[in-house]
């Protein structure tokens, strides 16, 4: 595919070698189940159970139905679903004929949507009829580029996602393993989502890899109560790594303890994965409660740092392991062991997966720091990307000349190779695991008249870890956050973007060079 950087050969070569690339297609992991285990259940949403024979037929339907309409090996179609069956059906469907989800998350609107369909010129569109409150049709008709819209529920004008399953299946040709399988959002770059290509040989092994380090198999019944589009309960191990193992997958769109609690309770829950602020309030819900949570073996928690304080309470609190992930959708993952010793699993953020990744930790000028103090961490690795999509100039940037992603990250090294998550030397603020990218909102807000100049801050904060401040010099009449909540909305901004606050302010700190100092504003507001 065009705009995709790949391994360089003596890279790949080493991988197949050691047994990552197994040129395994992530179809194969439906199409297999369904041979191995046809009349076990794969997939519940509310009501509705397949089997995995059904399962497989299913995307087996919209696999032809995507081929019929001329959809196949690298058209990128953008996704735009909650956690229902049908993400389930699609992103499969679409493996099989080679063609490529990008993961868009619920949340999104028309701003990133827009962008990220004219980014990946995605042939087609797929998305609910109303959720959240939010009706995506209006949304489907300003994509002009886009020449499929699939609806699930009422489609108006488009198509009904339905009509997309063929009756009879019809032969569909099948892609490369070394194809790029599916286009991922990047939490942790500056400016707009860039895109993240992974391909069927480097995802097969990410969640082979991760399902071993959860323990998953046969008996596992996994809770997606993040959301299936992201890194995290797509595939460490997640929703794939669930059907890889034989397990079942319970779907939710909606993660709150009582939706949870009773599921939990009601499908014998085995495992599931949450962003630290769903911790706290499962921690803080459930001694009120009065669900049965006793089939709750392991609690994945990532996506932002976890306090060693809410570590240690999930044994009793919640019955269960905690395996902290610390993880990035452009490869690298690192987990705490199920039988770690307790100061590891509660003080760190895990170990790399694979005996191949390897990572640096570095200070400014790209030299190794000593063990156990803090540095950026930069990582290559058989399951981390070389390039984000059709990016070469930010590339430049955030790839070192012999591969190495530069994460942002600041991190600090055991002796025993377990990782400490510290802060960040990158321009994202982590609202509790939704990643806020800073100059992309600055830029917004700069289109607003009553705006002059903008820097948004990181604020520490108790249960979101951080929440952010926007500093506005104005430029005539002061706007107030009102106004500046209207105004992002309008331009169709996801609402976990839109600042915690506003302070208007007459000019902004600068460091010796010129720059906004960003710290002395984030100790302005703490003060
Ligand atoms: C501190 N910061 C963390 C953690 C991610 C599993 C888990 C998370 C993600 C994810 C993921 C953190 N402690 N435990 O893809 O498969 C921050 C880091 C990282 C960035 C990546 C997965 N876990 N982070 O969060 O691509 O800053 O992936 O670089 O969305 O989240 O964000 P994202």
């Amino acid at each position: 595919m065009e705009g995709f950087t790949g391994w360089p050969a003596e890279f790949a070569d080493r991988y197949r070698a050691k047994g990552y690339w197994q040129g395994r297609l992530l179809g194969s992991i439906l199409t297999d189940g369904a041979a191995k285990w046809p009349d076990r259940v794969a997939l519940v949403d509310g009501d509705r159970k397949w089997t995995y024979r059904q399962l497989a037929a299913w995307a087996g339907q919209v696999a032809s139905g995507l081929h019929t309409r001329g959809i196949g090996r690298g058209d990128r179609v953008l996704v735009h679903l909650p956690n229902f069956a049908e993400f389930v059906a699609l992103v499969f469907g679409l493996f099989r004929v080679g063609a490529v989800p990008v993961l868009a998350l619920p949340p999104h609107r028309e701003n990133e949507i827009t962008h990220l369909a004219d980014l990946s010129e995605a042939v087609a569109y797929v998305a609910p009829d109303v959720h959240g409150g939010f009706d995506h049709r209006p949304l489907a008709r300003k994509l002009t580029g886009v020449e499929h819209v699939f609806i699930v529920g009422e489609p108006q004008e488009f198509t009904a996602f339905q009509e997309l399953a063929l009756e009879a299946t019809v032969d569909t040709p099948e892609p490369e393993p070394g194809d790029v399988a599916v286009l991922l959002l990047s939490g942790g770059t500056t400016g707009l989502p860039k895109l993240i290509p992974r391909t069927h040989d480097d995802y097969h092994y990410n969640l082979r890899a991760s399902a071993e380090a959860a323990g998953f198999d046969g008996e596992t019944r996994y809770l997606a109560a993040l959301p299936a589009a992201h890194n995290f309960a797509f595939a460490c191990p997640g929703v794939l790594g669930t059907l890889w193992s034989g397990g079942t997958v319970v779907l939710t769109a909606t993660a709150d303890p009582e939706t949870s609690f009773g599921l939990i309770e009601r499908e014998k829950i085995t495992a599931t994965a949450l962003v630290p602020p769903l911790v706290l309030v499962w921690l803080d819900t459930v001694e009120e409660s009065h669900a049965e949570l006793s089939s709750l073996r392991l609690v994945q928690a990532g996506g932002a740092r976890l306090k060693d304080e809410a570590a240690r309470r999930v044994r009793t609190g919640l019955g269960c392991v905690l395996q902290q992930v610390y993880g990035m959708a452009e490869g690298l993952l690192n987990y705490t062991g199920l039988d770690d010793p307790e100061e590891l699993i509660t003080g760190t953020q895990g170990r790399p997966l694979s005996p191949d990744d390897e990572v640096r930790v570095v200070d400014r000028d790209g030299n190794p720091v000593a063990d156990g103090e803090a540095g950026e961490l930069l990582v290559r690795g058989p399951y981390t990307i070389r390039g984000y999509y059709r990016a070469a100039e930010h590339n430049e940037k955030s790839f070192t000349e012999d591969g190495f992603y530069r994460s942002g990250d600041l991190v600090r090294r055991l002796p025993g190779g377990e990782l400490v998550v510290e802060g960040r030397v990158k321009d994202v603020i982590n609202r509790g695991g939704d990643k806020v990218p800073v100059e992309e909102v600055e830029n917004l807000l700069l289109t607003h008249p009553g705006v002059h100049d903008v820097a948004i801050v990181g604020v520490p904060d108790d249960v979101m870890g951080e929440r952010t401040c926007a500093f506005v010099i104005p430029k005539g009449t002061p706007p107030t956050r009102r106004d500046l909540v209207a105004h992002l909305t309008g331009l169709g901004v996801a609402a976990f973007k839109i600042p915690d606050k506003v302070r208007v302010v007459e000019s902004f700190p600068r460091t010796g060079l010129g720059k906004v100092d960003r710290g002395a504003l984030g100790q302005e507001i703490r003060s």
